[in-house]
């Protein structure tokens, strides 16, 4: 059965970390009504949903995708690449060693669960702001015994990998191709985002369904007319502190 691992919104998301976005104000209630209907819209999908607290003191704490890697076999938990994250890590490994052994990334290692995607037994993985060689290699030592291959993949512009690629099952990647060093996701079938609706790249792929961020209407007709079940979702209050539909759950496997 899937599980789902989502932290509620904390008090203090306005003061999240900002890469490439201006900082506009947040309605936390609004943020918290959202996060709820994504949460819902997994249970609908089947998916046995696990939450954890809200961390006050870590504005970003509700993107648990960042803090950790769940394989089949094992968790690996990252070290963020913004340091004012990294205190999330704790919380979520007490939750996580529940399910998984856990591998522990170290210093000089920074990697964020948002430059991962997983596609079969291969694991892109984003060079990214967050993201540096070391953190690529540790996640390959604890991978790679288990049958995994990583792929690097180059990153500009954006803030993760999965904010350039999104998964829509077997080998179809929608991808803002200006985004990511496209020669590294050779093998993949690539379909390009419409014009304008970049951000909307990131999906979250449930079974065959694929939920897309709602302000994306080209892009959800896209997926749509591909033959793949949708699901549109208002995380508007959420995107403002630079997240979307990916970094608001940890999916996994788990009997
Ligand atoms: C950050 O900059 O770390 C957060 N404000 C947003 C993280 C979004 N995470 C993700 O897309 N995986």
């Amino acid at each position: 059965m899937l599980h789902a691992i989502t932290r509620e919104v904390g008090p203090s998301m306005e003061a999240c970390e900002l890469t490439h976005f201006a900082r506009h104000p947040i309605d936390i209630p609004k943020a918290r009504r959202q996060h709820a209907a994504y949460r819902q819209c997994l249970r609908e999908l089947g998916v046995q949903v696990i939450e954890l607290a809200e961390e006050p003191e870590y504005p970003d704490a509700v993107f648990v995708e960042d803090p950790a890697i769940v394989l089949d076999e094992i968790a690996v938990i990252t070290r963020m690449g913004a340091e004012s994250r990294r205190g999330e890590a704790a919380s979520l490994a007490c939750a996580l060693e529940r399910y998984r052994p856990l591998f522990w990334m170290k210093p000089p290692a920074t990697l964020d669960g948002g430059d991962v995607m997983r596609v079969g037994r291969t694991l892109f993985v984003g060079r990214s702001s967050r993201t540096n060689a070391a953190g690529i290699q540790q996640l390959a030592a604890a991978a790679e015994p288990h049958g995994y291959r990583i792929q690097p993949v180059m990153v500009h512009g954006c803030l993760h990998l999965k904010s350039a690629a999104g998964d829509l099952g077997g080998d179809t990647v929608l991808v803002h191709r200006p985004w990511l060093d496209i020669g590294a996701l050779g093998g993949m079938k690539l379909i390009a985002a419409p014009a304008g609706e970049e951000h909307g790249v990131n999906v979250l792929r449930i079974g065959d369904t694929i939920l897309v961020a709602d302000g994306f209407p080209k892009t959800a007709d896209l997926i749509s007319k591909s033959g793949r079940p949708i699901r549109i979702i208002d995380n508007s209050e959420l995107r403002k502190a630079e997240g979307a539909l990916t970094c608001c759950s940890l999916i996994f496997h788990h009997s």
